[in-house]
């Protein structure tokens, strides 16, 4: 098989890399090791940066969006019993659309395959080859037959645990990486959500996260042990615990629990984010805690500079964006980790914490919930940096 580049990965960054690539009439092959139906209902982020919706919009891929997504102006902190309203379309404008990851996956394959887009799904054993080289190539194996694209490009989409960034050069890569002692137990819950809006809620007995998918279908995170086991956290624990944590501010109904998982938290980088004719983008070259709710949006944010990069390669025979595509990316990548690792340690309890830190974040909250200046800085990154 021949196309222009060759995309690893058929998670939000490869999809829309794939989209937009086509909308600039750039051909390109996604391969993804995992099957259709797996990808699209795999669980993952809901929430939506205001530019990121409106690009969805604008390339012709946020119809359902539109119309099941639910549009939020702000958000609640709660803490010390009470909740505390941020308005952001007053502080800067902007908003925050909540509408399922594997939603704008099922979106975005739906319109590739609409579009004649090429995704080769259940793939084994994915390698990329003479990187190096203007005549890189991505070997697979499919149906039992070994299979070869030959590309101009490859863009490794392909996620944390993926093939790109181990394919670096040795000593090519620098990584910035933190773990966190404690990880989030989310459940979907058929039930109302607390409110309309999302609610952050800080408490002795630790963080929870209070959000949904629509006005029926909550979904919930507490803060437990980063190597929590489910089992150990029947329904009736889960809702106790939420109902603590919300501190009294909310009425929570509760109702069956159609899922439940527990996510380990990290902050992770690599750079740089181009090798070569490879480039990765999303998960693959990084990782944030999902306090801030920031990985999906980084993820659409490298693929929609590798797509204009790669657009002034072909239209114009130019080479400075895609050689400045890592420096680029990398500059939002490090404010996002900044604002991810600030949500995180203002919100959740520490194991080796003293008085003085449940002190310090309780001040810190109270001056959120009293400063404007300290909201607008907050809204202005949850609702997303701007992004030219
Ligand atoms: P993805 O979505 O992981 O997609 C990568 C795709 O590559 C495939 N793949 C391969 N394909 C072919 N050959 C190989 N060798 C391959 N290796 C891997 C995989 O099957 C997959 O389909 O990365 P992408 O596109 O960069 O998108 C990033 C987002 O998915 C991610 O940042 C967020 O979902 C992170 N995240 C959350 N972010 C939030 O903002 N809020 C959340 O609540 C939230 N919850 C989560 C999350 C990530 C989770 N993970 C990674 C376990 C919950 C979980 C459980
Ligand atoms: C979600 O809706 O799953 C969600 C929202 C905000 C976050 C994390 C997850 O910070």
């Amino acid at each position: 098989m021949r196309t222009q580049v060759g995309i690893i990965g058929a998670g939000p960054a490869g999809l829309m890399l794939s989209h937009l690539l086509h909308l600039n009439g750039i051909d390109s092959i996604i391969v993804e090791n995992r099957s259709r139906d797996y990808i699209e209902q795999r669980i993952r982020a809901g929430l939506i940066e205001q530019w990121a919706a409106d690009m969805l919009t604008e390339t012709g891929v946020g119809a359902r969006m539109q119309k099941e997504g639910m549009f939020h102006d702000g958000n609640y902190l709660c803490f010390n019993g009470e909740a505390h309203h941020l308005n952001f379309r007053k502080l800067v404008g902007k908003g925050i659309t909540i509408y399922g990851q594997q939603e704008v996956v099922k979106d975005l394959v739906a319109q590739r395959l609409a579009d004649g887009g090429q995704i080769i799904f259940e793939v084994d054993d994915t390698k990329v080859h003479d990187i190096g080289t203007d005549k890189p190539s991505i070997t697979f194996r499919h149906d039992g037959k070994d299979q070869r694209i030959d590309c101009d490009f490859v863009a490794g989409c392909d996620g944390f645990h993926g093939i790109c960034r181990p394919a670096f050069p040795a000593g090519a890569l620098t990584f910035y990486d933190r773990e966190y002692p404690f990880g989030w137990l989310g459940i979907l819950s058929e039930s109302p959500p607390p409110d309309e809006e999302l609610i952050y809620a800080y408490h002795d007995r630790g963080f929870a996260l209070y959000t949904m998918r629509s006005p029926t279908l909550a979904r919930l995170y507490i803060q437990v042990e980063p190597d929590e086991d489910v089992a150990n956290w029947p329904d009736d624990r889960i809702w106790d615990e939420l109902h603590t944590r919300l501190g009294g501010t909310r009425k929570l109904q509760e109702g069956p629990i159609l899922q439940k998982g527990v996510t380990a938290m990290r902050s992770f980088v690599c750079e740089p984010m181009q090798t070569g004719r490879l480039f990765l983008a999303g998960d693959a070259a990084h990782i944030v805690p999902p306090t801030g709710a920031k990985g999906m949006n980084l993820a659409l944010a490298d693929v929609r500079m590798l797509a204009r990069a790669l657009d002034a390669f072909y239209k114009m025979k130019k080479t400075e964006l895609l050689e400045g595509y890592s420096k680029t990316c990398l500059e939002r990548v490090w404010k996002a980790q900044r604002f991810s690792w600030w949500m995180t340690q203002i919100f959740h309890v520490f194991p080796d914490e003293v008085p003085f830190d449940r002190r310090r974040q309780l001040a810190e909250l109270d001056y959120i919930a009293r400063s404007r200046a300290a909201q607008t800085s907050l809204a202005e990154q949850y609702t997303g940096l701007p992004i030219e």
